[in-house]
């Protein structure tokens, strides 16, 4: 029998692999998009005008994580077998400025999701997944970090995030709700945001390459992620709900990178080699043939508190889900620049018409 998803933050990264993958899987899938002065579905526009659109396999709501009777009435419409709640104000940095308002969506949106299960009476049928983040761990200082590792968050997201954790466990226990976190670390893609790093470095040399860029302006060169394929990991998030019982699992590549070395290896990707010189905001990133500067840190992008190293292991993921990352850091870096480099390629054949 066909199965029917709910996914919020379906216009996300995240949301639009995670649409593609339910799609193929023959589900029947229900989106939830914001109201916006400028079109945000771009990521999702090819399947929902495609002919999982039109067949109806593939439908939007406008919603919102903060609007409770507007959740209520979308989960009661669509009763879906499965939830995937990835709406988020998703930037950690940005959370700084809108605490609470990433407070109200990521933290109580998650509670108003869970509460609309079982308002609905659906408890029995519907399963829940809650995108959990690395970033509860914070500035735990043990690595690389397990299901069990102590929580430190630090940021107002991670803060949200964490009592949203919190509440799916709670709901799992008090009312036996199949309700699982997927605790994953950072993956990206060539759909990711533009204003998270990985993107905005390979935005940034694809333009580079082009004539059309000048200085690429970064904050802590330092911190170290466990960068993933976000593909990968969402067939991870769909495992999570396979699965008998609920359960939370962390989802990582188990290899940690520096800013800095991400960015050495994209810049390397249109044959330029960075010489760094200078330290802390003095540092700077030189290209060795013409020693012009094409990276500088600017300490705008310096976070209040900074999470410094994370790195993950999905051991219990591997055993239980069967699930593991197959695209390493150089590869993934290799593919977002090539997507972008193809992407200002086709913007200047647009220009030149
Ligand atoms: P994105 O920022 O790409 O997507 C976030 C989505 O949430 C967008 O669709 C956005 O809509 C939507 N959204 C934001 N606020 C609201 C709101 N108030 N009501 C309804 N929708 C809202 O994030 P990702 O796809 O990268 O991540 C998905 C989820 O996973 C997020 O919850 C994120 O915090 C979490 N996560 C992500 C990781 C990563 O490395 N990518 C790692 C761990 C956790 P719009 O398009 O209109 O902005
Ligand atoms: P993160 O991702 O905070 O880990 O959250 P982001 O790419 O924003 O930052 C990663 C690291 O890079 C440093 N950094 C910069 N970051 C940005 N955005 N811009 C810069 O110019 C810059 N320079 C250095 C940051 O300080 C940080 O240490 C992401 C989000 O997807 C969350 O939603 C998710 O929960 C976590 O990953 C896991």
């Amino acid at each position: 029998m066909t199965k029917t998803a709910l996914i919020t933050g379906v216009t996300g990264q995240d949301g639009a692999y995670l649409a593609k993958l339910l799609l193929e899987k023959g589900y029947t899938v229900h989106g939830i998009k914001r109201r916006s002065s400028s079109f945000n579905t771009e990521r999702i526009d090819a399947l929902h005008y495609g002919p999982h659109g039109s067949n109806g396999q593939f439908n939007l709501h406008y919603g919102d994580l903060t609007d409770a009777t507007n959740l209520i009435r979308i989960v009661k419409e669509t009763r879906p077998d499965e939830i995937y709640n990835l709406a988020a104000q998703s930037h950690v940095k940005v959370s700084f400025d809108t605490a609470e308002y990433t407070a109200n969506a990521d933290g109580l949106g998650t509670v108003r999701l869970l509460e609309a299960i079982r308002i609905l009476g659906l408890e029995g049928r519907t399963k829940f997944y809650q995108a959990a983040t690395s970033e509860l761990y914070g500035r735990c200082a043990a690595a690389p970090q397990t299901e069990t590792t102590p929580f430190a968050p630090r940021s107002p997201y991670a803060a949200a995030k964490l009592y949203a954790y919190w509440m799916v466990v709670n709901y799992r226990e008090a009312y036996g709700m199949h309700a699982s976190n997927g605790i994953l670390f950072n993956h990206e893609s060539p759909l990711r945001g533009e204003t998270f790093v990985t993107r905005k470095i390979t935005r940034a040399v694809a333009a580079i390459a082009h004539g059309r860029g000048q200085c690429l302006y970064l904050g802590n060169l330092d911190a170290c992620r466990d960068w993933g394929h976000a593909r990968e990991y969402v067939e991870g998030m769909w495992l999570m709900l396979q699965q008998e019982q609920p359960d939370d699992y962390v989802l990582a590549t188990g290899v940690t990178t520096t800013v800095r070395q991400f960015t050495q290896w994209a810049f390397s990707e249109i044959g330029i080699t960075l010489d760094w010189r200078g330290e802390g905001v003095d540092e700077k990133g030189f290209d060795t043939r013409n020693g012009k500067c094409l990276v500088s840190v600017d300490p705008r992008y310096f976070r209040p508190t900074e999470v410094d190293v994370l790195l993950g292991d999905c051991r219990k993921a591997r055993e239980k889900l069967g699930w593991r990352a197959r695209t390493g850091v150089r590869a993934l870096v290799r593919e977002m620049v090539a997507a972008d480099l193809k992407s200002v390629r086709g913007e200047l054949a647009v220009e030149a018409q």
